[in-house]
């Protein structure tokens, strides 16, 4: 497919997760703590289906089936679980010669302290972790810079 010359387009995104407390005996017979949703958006809350096909997001190899593909908006992954990790989410384009973008994301399920303890005082307060990036298409492929601009 044909590539525009000369132009770059750079779309601000949004990655991160929520979590929060489960009621004790929520999940069980398992040590899970607590649960958690990682996403990724646009920074107005756009779901990115536009332009991405497929999001894989790699989670700690504790988890059964690590690797989940979400082929579909919203492009999330909510689990139960103990810990903290850090995992990659890796971005597919609509236009397949359009090179794949790994970000990386430490899951936070903790509010710390200035000393990095764990505070024990905001432990049932809901966890909001989130960093902004910005995508920059150099020379986009027609397709995707059609889908990028017509908004
Ligand atoms: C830690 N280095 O020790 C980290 C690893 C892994 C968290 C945390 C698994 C849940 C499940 C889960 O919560 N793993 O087994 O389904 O803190």
């Amino acid at each position: 497919t044909k590539r525009t010359k000369g132009v770059t387009i750079v779309y601000p995104i949004v990655y991160g997760n929520t979590a929060s407390l489960l009621p004790q005996k929520k999940v069980p017979d398992s040590d899970h703590t607590h649960k958690w949703t990682v996403t990724v958006k646009g920074i107005n809350g756009q779901d990115l289906g536009h332009f991405i096909k497929k999001v894989t997001f790699k989670l700690h190899e504790t988890y059964s089936n690590p690797q989940r593909v979400v082929e579909h908006p919203p492009f999330e992954i909510t689990e139960t679980g103990w810990g903290e990790f850090e995992l990659s989410i890796k971005l597919q384009f609509i236009e397949g010669s359009e090179k794949p973008v790994t970000l990386y994301h430490n899951l936070r399920l903790h509010s710390y302290e200035d000393d990095g303890s764990i505070s024990t005082s905001s432990k049932n307060k809901p966890v909001q972790s989130f960093q902004y990036d910005e995508l920059v298409f150099t020379d986009p492929p027609e397709t995707l810079y059609q889908v990028l601009t017509t908004q």
